[in-house]
């Protein structure tokens, strides 16, 4: 039996029954809050937020204070593993994140080391333990990591791209370089997760954010492969609880039943995808998390509660469903309209269980 105070997202998670549907955001700590500014501000840069456990806790918690949300979620980013590989993460004003030593041959390929999370990565780790602590089992705490494959986009790019053309080249040229860096990659994400676990994570997500850009197959060979192979190498179990996994590929809807065959408890919807149809696919293997368009935050009230109304219509009554958006929350979403998201979901589902 769990201690927390709000269960309920474990619970669905493991398609057991609640009394109202979950709900969290992606991205719920973010831009579109004033007092994340505030505190980033403060601090000076991202990345001193995310070395900084004080105020990693203080900006996880800031959605907490405003929304009735049904989980926590870390507040640091998928881009600290190669950080700590020592490729120099940095993020210039308004250009997203950059390196300063990316993969650029096979003897820097030759050269990547899995970093070891108690070292190199204990401020993440730290991190997790304080805000675990803060929330005092009021809500569970969502752990998190890149895919292998995402992260290798980053890597390989030394920054953000529309088109992942390096990354590409390298697939079809020379596939045993992109393998090379995913067998590490995985190695590290598996390491740095179940260090996540230990420290007090109770869900963990793993967002594969550019895998719907690879072709099927090689989607299955480079991206789905190595997240199977650290969901069958996490701890599943932690403090007597069972801890739920949740995979994530932006623009995976055609892979549902392959993502619900590598073992993880829920996938993540985007929001292309029609939950109801997924449900049938899958939903008796797994439970499904999403998957509101976020510019439907850009609207008006009366339009997000019938959007959040078409969603729950759409999965039907029963377990199984966590509500979210279908990608982060935009930069430009008036906090006002999350909280009607927020509490439409709550009302509008009661009678759904
Ligand atoms: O203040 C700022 O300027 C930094 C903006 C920012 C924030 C708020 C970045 C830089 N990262 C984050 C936090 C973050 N990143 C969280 C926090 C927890 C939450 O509240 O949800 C999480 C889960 C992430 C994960 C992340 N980082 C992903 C996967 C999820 C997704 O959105 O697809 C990716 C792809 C990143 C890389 C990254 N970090 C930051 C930016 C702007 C980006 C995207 C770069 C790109 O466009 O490719």
């Amino acid at each position: 039996m769990s201690k927390l105070k709000n269960d309920t997202l474990l619970r669905a998670l493991l398609r057991q029954p609640t009394p109202y549907t979950p709900v969290w955001l992606m991205r719920q700590a973010g831009r579109y809050l004033p007092e994340y500014k505030e505190t980033r501000e403060r601090a000076g840069d991202f990345m001193a937020l995310c070395r900084n456990p004080d105020l990693a806790t203080e900006i996880t918690l800031q959605p907490l204070a405003r929304f009735k949300l049904d989980a926590a979620i870390l507040f640091s980013d998928i881009l600290t593993i190669p950080d700590a590989m020592g490729l120099g993460l940095y993020f210039a004003e308004n250009q997203g994140p950059k390196f300063t030593k990316p993969l650029r041959d096979e003897r820097d390929i030759e050269q990547l080391r899995v970093p070891d999370p108690g070292s190199h990565l204990r401020y993440v780790m730290d991190a997790v333990s304080q805000i675990k602590k803060a929330l005092d089992n009021e809500l569970p705490l969502i752990g998190f990591s890149g895919s292998p494959f995402t992260l290798a986009c980053y890597m390989i790019e030394g920054a953000a791209s529309a088109d992942f053309i390096q990354v590409k080249t390298m697939l079809y040229r020379r596939p045993d370089l992109l393998h090379q860096v995913l067998a590490t990659n995985a190695r590290a994400v598996t390491a740095y997760l179940n260090a996540q676990i230990e420290s007090g994570a109770q869900v963990v997500m793993i967002f594969d954010t550019w895998g719907g850009i690879l072709p099927s197959a090689a989607y299955h060979e480079f991206s789905l492969h190595y997240i199977e192979q650290i969901l069958s190498n996490l701890v599943r179990e932690h403090a007597g609880s069972r801890i739920p996994t949740i995979v994530f590929t932006k623009g995976g809807g055609e892979y549902l039943e392959s993502i619900a065959a590598t073992g993880c408890d829920a996938i993540g919807l985007d929001w292309r995808t029609d939950i109801g149809l997924a449900r049938k696919r899958v939903g008796h293997q797994v439970a499904l998390q999403g998957n509101l368009d976020p510019a439907v935050l850009l609207s008006s009230p009366d339009i997000i509660v019938k959007e959040v109304e078409k969603i729950l219509q759409s999965f039907g009554s029963g377990n199984g469903h966590v509500f979210n958006l279908g990608h982060g929350v935009m930069q430009t979403t008036p906090p006002e309209h999350v909280a009607v998201m927020v509490d439409a979901v709550h009302d509008l589902s009661r009678n759904r269980h």
